[in-house]
């Protein structure tokens, strides 16, 4: 059985491979609110960009969250919503479109476009996307295997923590065995997958935990209890001493419950506007979900009990 990966994604690589070549000067972005796959997906390509010899600067919108902060490099990631100056490409990875970036400027550029979410506009002059990816740093393992460059400790560590926290700590759809390869070699590249897991998941703030604590302990759970909905405002945020910073994942614990395979979130985003995420698990697509204005009834519920 091989590994490689498909024809297809062959040209891709060769293509980008070619550009990235005859190009010397690199901005790398990715998306709002950055994650693990964005941050470690845009500093593996820094480090082998530098490698290279290129010049490289790594532009965000948002900074990254503290738990990432530790990571090599991230903390030098530029925090800006809007760039100018000489470059000779932008790679854009995670981003369905450029608006995802939130920062404005980037069409002037040479793109390349490296991404896995369904939907991609494929805005760039070079684009790669691959939907069976189960994290972006899984294409840039391959973008950075095809540029000849070594696996470092460094690149290996940002490949790491892009899959880790992309396959929730390997729970998610899309592993496949070239997941598991990718990582194999990063722990021979010398990565502490024990450190890694410690610095993600184990650097929570008492805010956090009382924030969740009061999300969690407020869930309604629907009459099938398969749908549960969940509700934060700003009041909840302020009294448990956390901040809509500390809601990452916060939408995932639900589904820990062994019947809940939906749930729905209601953010208090502005006063009395509520922004809502959807996630499920198993076989429910809530991409299409049909029943939504049933949720919207009954979550509607929630988020009045919720408000101050
Ligand atoms: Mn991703």
């Amino acid at each position: 059985m091989t590994l490689s990966a498909t024809r297809t994604d062959q040209e891709h690589l060769q293509q980008i491979r070619d550009e990235v070549l005859r190009r010397q000067r690199f901005l790398l972005t990715s998306h709002l609110k950055p994650d693990g796959d964005s941050i470690g997906s845009q500093m593996a390509m820094a480090y082998a960009l530098r490698a290279l010899g290129k010049d490289v600067r790594v532009v965000n919108c948002d900074p990254a969250l503290p738990a990432l902060q530790t990571f090599p490099g991230v903390s030098e990631i530029e925090i800006a919503d809007h760039v100018e100056g000489d470059y000779d490409a932008v790679i854009v990875m995670e981003c369905s479109d450029l608006a995802r970036t939130g920062v404005s400027g980037l069409e002037r550029y040479f793109i390349v476009n490296v991404d896995h979410h369904p939907g991609n506009a494929m805005y760039g002059a070079v684009n790669w996307f691959d939907a069976g990816a189960a994290a972006c740093g899984e294409m840039v393992f391959d973008v950075i295997g095809c540029l000849g460059v070594p696996l470092t400790r460094e690149i290996a560590t940002h490949i790491y923590v892009a899959i880790l926290t992309d396959t929730g700590s390997f729970h998610h759809s899309g592993i496949s065995p070239r997941t598991f390869d990718i990582c194999r070699q990063t722990l021979e590249a010398g990565i502490d997958p024990v450190a890694i897991a410690r610095s993600v998941f184990d650097t929570n703030s008492i805010g956090r935990l009382r924030l969740f604590g009061a999300v969690l302990g407020a869930v309604e759970i629907d009459a099938s209890g398969r749908l549960a909905a969940i509700c934060l405002n700003r009041a909840m945020a302020r009294a448990s001493g956390g901040t809509y910073d500390d809601i990452e994942g916060l939408i995932n614990m639900p589904l820990t419950v062994k019947e809940i395979q939906v749930v729905v979130f209601f953010k208090e985003w502005e006063p009395n506007e509520y922004r809502v995420s959807l996630r499920s698990k198993g076989s429910i697509d809530v991409g299409g979900f049909d029943e939504w204005h049933h949720l919207q009834a009954h979550v509607g519920e929630a988020a009045k009990d919720g408000a101050p």
